[in-house]
């Protein structure tokens, strides 16, 4: 397959597509996303099962929206959810099922040649199919062979390591935490991710300097902050509800400012759909400034912005920094001191695009502002120095005591609902032995204690052979990492792919040379097992952990839940028979009732004792966190490191286009819901490349114009994404933005954040080629 070809997207190089191009929109939600809900929720699941749903998402008797890891009041109101989350609940709980004929009509060539929208419209799959070595055909098969299969084949390697296992963020904890253990009973620490694709650099940079790799405030902070900075995050259409703590923070007199190349909607406007001002007048005006950074730029303005509050100490000594907190709790003033004196302010504007006007702006209002939270979610994780830039968030905090009080603190939002709750439940290629041992205590086994692979990593030891088998609990590996064409042939390559899945997607199509799809329920259906209907858990962006139980029933009855699913998959590959070695774990109990399961956390797991009974109280509970709690920091020295880090701007050469790719309003992930990017006023489809009209001018590229995105990457041949349509959009100067997953042909396997491995997915240097003939 050519790099040009990008994910499905056939469509690139054939008639001319039809995506409809009107002005951006200056407010979020408002009645048209209630109607929009409504009307499509209702479409999708008929008036009942809409009904039942929607009253019953986010309640504390209810399940918890599937889409993102946004955070619940403390007080709920009656409809706790948005337009996203809408349509993530209509997307799965779907009546529509792929029907057995399918597997025999469809080919694997034919499916790869689809894209992920038309992949997603087949419906829920609904029983387990096998795809032998050398054929084309996925065909039906029983549980009990597919889990055979399975076990087989994993103990017929050479080594554990040469499996890996990946997760996506929707996975309960229960199901997180029996898998990571068959992982690890099984021998491998190859626990990949999409967390590696994600807040990789929030965690390696927050556990460094603050030794928690979580946000350090609550819900109600909100409402308290003097400031909210918003950096790199588009909450509008990726977290919505965001927007209600943002007004929240509004109409207590603080105040909102976005940090982002792009004038993102519902942070310029937003109407509360749920209060009269929301819905009849114009709404709120969330974020009072935009500082329209160049990509990359953030690291040198949060600098900037730390060397203004430390030289608004020196003229007024004792009046600025929190003196008192950064003697007691931190360490490195002196060292950061002396680095930003150094700080070239020349260089500072040149990466971030902005005026002194700008900088001076933000420092003055970070310098009036009592408390302040700084929040930020991809546009800063996954860039070259995403982790550098965040410690220099946790630096700019410290200075004056933004962290650990009301108001105040570090908080990045977490993409998939569970994300963060599954890297709690173990997670991680690199868990800490003190959980290793927990473990190794609670199950009489030793766990490997090497490293394992990330996502990144995985997909180098699968084109250099050293990884065979891949199963995945969830997600759309080959569709979400970077280098779409090198991730593909990577996957190829592979003796089994086994994906756990609710619907179809790329991964499904492009396999390894044997293949297996498991289908499973979705969070929105009852779990009935031999103890009964069963509840699952979540932790949420601020480490509220919760119970989700499914309101309908389940699309097929061959479904199996996650947890059934991996207990099927331990008992074939470990069968202690013959071997001492392979541990005696009680699977079957733990399947049956997972009340087991979270038995077995509540002795693993800091925060988690008495789990079953705290889960059970309305509305869960909150996991411990030091620096939140108390100002305890657990890191090496046992306080907060002040840290300094080396600028080293994204350096675009003349006449190229640093590029970010980034979600529209109607896609979770690669899951596409619809072909509008409403917000942006985008319709009709998704081959679009946004550039400020500036940078078209100087390019003489015009809008409406097809090119050919070119990306550059020293010592390889470009990728390119072909025949995209140029959108004129006031973005910053010097950058452009197109959509994920399609865009992600351009991203080098290689380019990925320091520190953290990151595909850097932010910051792409690309050139636009006019279409040879337009049409
Ligand atoms: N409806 C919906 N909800 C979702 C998702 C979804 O796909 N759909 N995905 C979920 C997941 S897994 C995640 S991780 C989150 C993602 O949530 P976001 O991070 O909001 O998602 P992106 O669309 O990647 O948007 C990145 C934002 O960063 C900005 N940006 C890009 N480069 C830079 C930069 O260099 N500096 C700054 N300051 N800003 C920059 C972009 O303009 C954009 O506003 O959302 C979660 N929620
Ligand atoms: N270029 C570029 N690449 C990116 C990003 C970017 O901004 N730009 N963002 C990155 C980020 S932040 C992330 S998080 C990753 C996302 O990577 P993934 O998490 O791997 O991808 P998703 O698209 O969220 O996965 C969707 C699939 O999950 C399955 N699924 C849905 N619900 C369930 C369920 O309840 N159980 C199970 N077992 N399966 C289910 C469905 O089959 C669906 O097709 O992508 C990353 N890739
Ligand atoms: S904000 Fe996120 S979690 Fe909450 S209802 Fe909307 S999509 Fe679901
Ligand atoms: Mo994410």
């Amino acid at each position: 397959m050519s790099a040009a070809r990008g994910v499905g997207h056939g469509r690139g190089d054939e008639t001319a597509p039809d995506v409809r191009i009107g002005p951006p929109k200056d407010n979020a939600a408002g009645p048209e996303a209630v109607v929009r809900t409504l009307v499509a929720s209702v479409r999708e699941l008929g008036p009942l099962r809409a009904a039942k749903l929607l009253t019953a998402a986010n309640q504390q008797d209810g399940f918890d929206c599937m889409s993102c890891a946004w955070p619940d009041p403390t007080h709920r109101s009656r409809a706790e959810f948005c337009e996203n989350g809408a349509k993530a609940i209509a997307w799965e709980a779907t009546p529509l099922t792929v029907p057995r004929s399918f597997w025999a009509e469809r080919s694997l060539t034919e499916l790869a040649g689809k894209d992920e929208y038309w992949l997603g419209q087949q419906g829920r799959l609904k029983e387990p199919v096998h795809k032998p070595a050398g054929s084309d055909h996925y065909e039906p098969v029983t549980w009990e062979r597919a889990f055979e299969i399975v076990g087989d084949r994993l103990r017929g390697l050479a080594s554990p390591d040469e499996a890996a296992f990946y997760t996506s963020g929707r996975a309960s904890n229960e199901a997180a935490f029996v898998y990571q253990l068959f992982v690890r009973a099984f021998g491998t620490n190859n626990l990949p991710d999409c967390s590696n694709m994600c807040h990789e650099s929030t965690g390696t940079a927050m556990l460094e300097t603050i030794g928690i790799g979580k946000s350090t405030i609550s819900y109600e902070d909100f409402a308290k902050a003097d400031l909210v900075i918003v950096m790199g995050q588009n909450p509008g259409t990726n977290h919505p509800r965001m927007l209600t703590a943002l007004e929240g923070t509004k109409r207590s007199g603080g105040s909102v400012v976005s940090v982002n190349p792009l004038p993102e909607a519902g942070l310029v406007r937003y109407r509360n759909p749920q209060t009269v001002r929301g819905l009849a007048g114009r709404g709120t005006e969330i974020a009072d400034r935009l500082y329209q950074v160049r990509p990359g730029g953030d690291m040198a303005l949060l600098q900037a912005v730390s060397k203004r509050v430390l030289d608004a100490e020196d003229a007024a000594p004792g009046t600025v920094l929190d003196h008192a907190f950064l003697v007691e709790h931190t360490r490195g003033l002196d060292a950061l001191r002396a680095h930003l004196a150094q700080l070239d302010e020349v260089e500072v504007l040149r990466a971030t695009g902005l005026s002194v006007a700008d900088v001076d702006d933000l420092a003055a209002r970070y310098l009036a502002a009592d408390r302040v939270i700084v929040t930020w979610a991809m546009g800063l994780t996954q860039q070259r120095k995403g982790v550098d830039t965040i410690k220099e968030i946790v630096n700019l905090l410290l200075l004056r005591g933004n962290i650990g009080r009301p108001g105040a603190g570090a908080s990045p939002i977490r993409g998939h609902s569970n994300v963060q709750g599954d890297r709690t439940m173990g997670i991680w290629e690199k868990m800490p032995d003190s959980f290793l041992d927990g473990l190794e205590r609670e199950f009489g086994f030793a766990p490997p204690r090497a490293h394992g692979a990330d996502s990144v990593e995985t997909l180098r030891r699968m084109r250099d052979g050293r990884i065979r088998a891949f199963v995945a609990l969830g997600g759309n590996f080959v569709g979400a990492i970077s280098d779409t064409a090198a991730a593909e042939a990577a996957v190829r390559g592979t003796d089994l792919t086994v994906q756990i899945s609710t619907k179809l997607n790329r991964s499904h199509a492009v396999t390894g040379r044997e293949a297996l799809i498991l289908p499973t329920l979705g969070r929105t259906e009852i779990d009935r097992q031999a103890s009964g209907p069963q509840l699952v858990s979540v932790e949420d962006s601020v480490c509220a952990v919760h119970a989700s139980r499914g309101k309908v029933e389940p699309v097929g009855d061959d479904l199996r839940s996650e947890v059934a699913i991996v207990v099927g998959m331990a008992r074939a590959t470990l069968r202690d028979d013959a071997d001492d070695s392979v541990p005696s774990i009680d699977w079957a109990a733990m399947r049956d009732d997972y009340d087991v399961v979270r038995d077995h956390v509540s002795r693993v797991v800091p925060g988690f004792e008495r789990y079953n009974e705290k889960v059970r109280s309305p509305g869960g509970f909150v996991l411990p966190h030091g620096p939140r709690d108390s100002r305890t920091f657990a890191t090496a020295s046992g306080r907060a490191e002040l840290t300094v880090n080396v600028l080293e701007p994204v350096e675009c050469p003349p006449g190229r286009l640093i590029l970010q790719t980034l979600r529209s309003h109607d896609q979770f992930n690669t899951t596409i819901y619809g072909l509008a990017d409403r917000y942006r006023g985008v319709r009709g489809g998704r081959d679009v490349v946004f550039v400020s009209p500036d940078d078209l001018d100087e390019l003489g590229i015009a809008d409406g114009d097809r090119v050919d995105v070119h990306s550059e990457w020293p010592g390889q041949p470009d990728r390119v994404l072909a025949n995209q349509r140029v959108v004129a959009y006031p973005a910053a100067r010097g950058s452009a933005a197109a959509y994920y997953p399609e865009a992600n042909v351009l991203v080098p396997l290689d380019s990925t954040a320091i520190g953290s491995n990151t595909p850097v997915s932010k910051s792409v240097v690309v050139r636009l080629v006019p279409r040879a003939e337009p049409r």
